[in-house]
């Protein structure tokens, strides 16, 4: 293959040029985000040709290194024609012209606008290497690519009576942070593709671990709900999930597909999505199927005269326990946000409202039995609710009464009574609390030890939250009280340390914790109040020095710099299991001391406020991919810093 250097071949280095600059803007970053929306755009490509009835098999190659992949559909064929004005083939345009797209017939949905249908041209720009091998007409067509520019024009390769499109492609280096892709994060993507295209097979390879997923739901969104109710390890509390798929004409060509069950979960769980593409932020259409669910089910609730005196019923209790599964599908979806996983189309909020009001209440009025057990669920709901805020004013009326003699047993506090100087340490479990207790500057330093469960404050409801020891033991012992209450002139510290054990039991509850925080008393993280304490989970002994890793990746580095230095170097290695097998004045001089130690300040930056939103939210959920993700999001929440 020869290398072509011709006015199309700088017209397309100019075209594609500005992605490789600012590649963030088209893919949202070069994190393992951005990554992973280069094959979500390459997949969505091949799913559209299969959402358009053309295509009911797709296969997805993680290759063996991990880093580069194959997508690969039964479909027509991209078209290798030449293009009209362009005069090169349809293939090489859809490859270098940013936003290019096919003409798409009446009543075929696509994806546009915003990160996603940014186009393959997209994925081209930013892959070292992209080969397109196209199956039409009887003939097997191909073209290679790097990082945009084409190799060569479009060749034949062979005959072949099969139709189709294949797109390898290997993401550059240059651009991305990692080029790891993550299997799990695929399969679970690719299948939840498949529940919403009923037929398409997806089959995926991943190379990296020899694993082959099969992918075919023929039962739609109805099946993505049963999978959600058993993730959550939910029970329904009527006997059949409601589904409702909008009729031809009923909403202005525009499909609504709802699925939705009432279950025994205190919180509420939607799945939306727009043209099958997941709209984490929600948006017009979550929105529209909320008031239309609460107004038929208010309605329903009316006409049977359900609601009992002195029971005042809230949208929210209505939503209670409700799992569901939004998916519309539009021909000119508009998504909005830093990461474009919110629909803005205003006009599918009416739609979807008046589609889920008419047809949720008619369902409830034809069985009377679900209708009735939805009924006494919301019932049941209103009452928690107005139990728990009752709840709330009595711990409200408490935390006021903000005097020592209030303060909770086990804390140590610190005999400095200026706020400015002092600092809380909040620390897992008995053993490090003593650690602590011993090791700290009294004067400045106080210590609360936690024993008991720390609850999930976005699982449970508001009052049991406020009933958890762990979690009021903390409230006293700030000072600033909670809610409607809160002043921060109370609070009673400069900073507060989360000092947990280095490993996974100890992030957990850093992350019960943060979450109670973020939830309860916001402006304590809105402020710069909020820390996590960075113990060394090594002590590497050379002779007479000492050395401290926080991690693996330290560790080696420190050995590998001795051993530079000095090649015979002896080490002496330990590990600390926990906190509490720290000697306190160890403790002092690697964690607590102000002087020596490193802590990480806990911020939201105020363009990724509603990200973190709503992945703090799906994070406390079950989904342990969705876990993964926000582990690697929260890295950038969290300012290193050293006091
Ligand atoms: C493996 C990933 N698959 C794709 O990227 C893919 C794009 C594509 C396609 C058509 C068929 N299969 C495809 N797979 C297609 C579309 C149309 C007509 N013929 C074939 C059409 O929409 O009119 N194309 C997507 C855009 C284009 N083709 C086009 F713009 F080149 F027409």
């Amino acid at each position: 293959m020869s290398t072509r250097y011709d006015a199309s071949q700088i017209t397309v280095l100019r075209g594609l040029e500005p992605v490789r600059k600012r590649p963030a803007m088209y893919i949202g970053s070069t994190d393992s985000y951005g990554l992973h929306q280069l094959l979500w755009e390459i997949v969505d490509n091949a799913v559209d040709e299969a959402i358009n009835g053309f295509a009911n098999f797709i296969q997805v190659i993680l290759h063996s290194d991990g880093h580069s992949a194959t997508v690969i559909d039964n479909g027509r064929g991209i078209p290798v024609d030449l293009h009209p004005e362009e005069k090169i083939s349809a293939l090489e345009v859809i490859l270098t012209t940013l936003h290019s797209g096919g003409k798409f017939g009446q009543g075929s949905y696509r994806r546009s606008g915003g990160l996603h249908g940014v186009g393959s041209s997209v994925v081209n720009a930013l892959s070292s290497e992209l080969v397109a091998t196209i199956r039409r007409d009887g003939l097997c067509y191909q073209q290679s690519y790097q990082r945009g520019v084409p190799l060569s024009e479009v060749q034949v390769v062979e005959a072949d009576p099969q139709t189709g499109t294949t797109i390898f492609f290997r993401p550059d280096p240059q651009i991305f942070e990692s080029v790891e892709f993550d299997p799990e994060l695929i399969a679970e993507r690719l299948e939840t593709k498949t529940y919403l295209t009923p037929g398409l097979t997806i089959l995926f390879e991943d190379e990296t671990s020899a694993a082959t997923h099969r992918f075919l739901h023929t039962g739609g969104i109805a099946d993505l709900l049963e999978r959600s109710i058993a993730r959550y390890k939910a029970h329904l509390i009527h006997p059949d999930k409601i589904t409702i798929v909008s009729e031809n004409g009923q909403t202005n060509g525009t499909r609504i597909e709802l699925a939705l069950a009432w279950t025994d979960l205190t919180e509420e769980i939607t799945q939306s999505f727009a043209n099958g593409i997941p709209t984490l932020a929600g948006g017009s259409h979550e929105v529209g199927f909320r008031d239309g669910v609460a107004e038929a089910m208010m309605s329903y609730l009316k006409a049977h005269d359900a609601i009992p005196r002195g029971v005042d019923v809230k949208r929210s209790d209505i939503r209670e326990g409700l799992v569901a599964v939004v998916n519309v599908l539009l021909s000119d979806p508009q998504f909005q946000g830093q990461t474009k996983d919110k629909l803005n189309n205003p006009e599918i909020r009416s739609q979807i409202s008046a589609l889920a009001r008419m047809e949720v209440e008619r369902y409830m009025h034809r069985n009377q039995s679900t209708g009735g057990a939805v009924a006494t669920r919301i019932i049941q709901a209103s009452r928690a609710r107005m139990a728990s805020r009752a709840a709330t004013k009595e711990v409200r009326r408490k935390t006021t009464v903000s005097h020592r003699l209030n303060l909770p047993g086990k804390l140590a506090d610190c005999s400095s009574t200026d706020p400015q100087e002092s600092e809380i340490f909040i620390v897992e479990g008995d053993s490090a609390g003593g650690s602590a207790k011993q090791g700290r500057d009294r004067r400045t330093q106080a210590i609360l030890p936690l024993r008991g469960k720390v609850l999930n404050a976005l699982q449970a409801s508001e009052g049991k939250v406020l009933q958890n020891k762990e979690l009021n033991d903390i409230v006293s012992a700030l000072g600033c009280g909670i809610g409607k209450q809160f002043s921060e002139a109370n609070l009673r510290y400069g900073r507060i340390i989360l000092l947990m054990d280095a490993d996974s039991d100890g992030h957990h509850i850093s992350t019960l914790l943060l979450a109670f925080l973020y939830c309860y008393l916001r402006p304590l993280i809105d402020h710069g109040y909020v820390f996590i304490a960075q113990p060394p989970l090594y002590r590497i002994d050379v002779g007479k020095e000492t050395h401290w890793a926080l991690d693996d990746a330290q560790k080696e580095r420190i050995v590998k710099r001795i051993q530079r230095k000095r090649q015979d170097a002896k080490f002496v290695i330990q590990r600390f299991k926990g906190l509490g097998e720290m000697m306190p004045r160890t403790l002092f001089e690697t964690t607590l001391d102000p002087t020596r130690r490193r802590l990480l300040r806990v911020t939201i930056p105020p363009d990724q406020e509603q990200t973190s939103h709503q992945t703090i939210e799906s994070l406390l959920g079950k989904d342990p991919s969705q876990r993964f993700r926000f582990i690697v999001e929260n890295a950038s929440l969290v300012d290193e810093l050293d006091i």
